[in-house]
């Protein structure tokens, strides 16, 4: 069956969010609520082992912070920081802080040409997308997708497949049709689990994650004239990813 459509999970993938983006928003909003929790790149690195922002400060103050006690209203906390986080995120990115990564616009590009669809699948807040793709991609680029799958409607996150399947069911298309685009293990489970081949282009954070499965690692998508990195696959002679070359890996 031919290639229709290519699904791409957003944070690490689309552009480098997690560092200078989601972490220091979350640190922001801890300051605002009065608290000392200061997230370092370091300590942000071990916590990405967690998908989902509401969910990562559960798991921090779970694993990190033994003695903190816990208030009784806590859920309702976490999710009033959360919503926090998401507004200065967002503000963030309204700053233009954060670009696409290399030959992300391009192959949107490429495959809008060649009428290949286009989806999102991701375990971050709508919200944050939308942003994302208006200020880093283009002020239209969220019509560029036909399904923006994101955040809580699904409620097992990545690494659980349920938000591949979910915007598979929404494009009526299955898993053979399609090629997933994610930059972590945690993404890789989540779309080999819903049955995709899936291209990995990995990160700071994700550099030493196990990708046994996917179809290719590389540094970027890469771009003429600026090669990716190939760090396991078959570039079939190429060196950068281009639409023939994803049809060539699909079949
Ligand atoms: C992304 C995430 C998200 C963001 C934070 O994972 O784990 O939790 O870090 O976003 P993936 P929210 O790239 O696998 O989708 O705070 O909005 O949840
Ligand atoms: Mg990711």
């Amino acid at each position: 069956m031919a290639l229709q459509a290519l699904i791409f999970d957003v944070d690490g993938t689309l552009a480098d969010t997690e560092r200078d983006g989601h972490r220091v928003a979350f640190n922001l909003a801890f300051r605002e609520f009065g608290l000392n929790w200061d997230w370092n790149v370091e300590l942000y690195g071990k916590l990405l082992a967690v998908t989902g922002g509401k969910e990562r400060i559960r798991f921090f103050v779970e694993y990190f912070l033994k003695d903190y006690d816990m208030p009784a209203d806590f859920d309702a906390m976490v999710a009033e920081m959360h919503k926090t986080k998401t507004r200065h995120y967002t503000e963030m990115l309204s700053g233009g802080l954060i670009p696409v990564r290399p030959g992300v616009k391009r192959l949107l590009e490429e495959a809008r040409q060649s009428g290949l669809r286009l989806a999102i699948a991701t375990t971050t807040t709508p919200d944050n997308v939308t942003a994302l793709l208006k200020y880093s991609l283009a002020e239209d680029a969220a019509d560029w997708f036909e399904v923006i799958a994101a955040g809580d409607i699904v409620p097992a996150k990545k690494p659980a497949p349920d938000i591949y399947f979910w915007a598979m069911e929404k494009m009526n298309l299955g898993p053979a049709d399609c090629l997933a685009f994610e930059d972590s293990e945690n993404g890789l489970k989540s779309s080999l689990g819903a049955g995709l081949k899936t291209l990995i282009t990995i990160n700071d954070y994700t550099a030493d994650h196990d990708f046994e499965g996917a179809l290719a690692v590389l540094s970027d998508l890469g771009e003429p004239g600026n090669a990716c990195q190939v760090f396991s696959g078959d570039m079939r002679g190429r060196s950068y990813v281009d639409i023939p070359l994803l049809r060539q890996w699909h079949e």
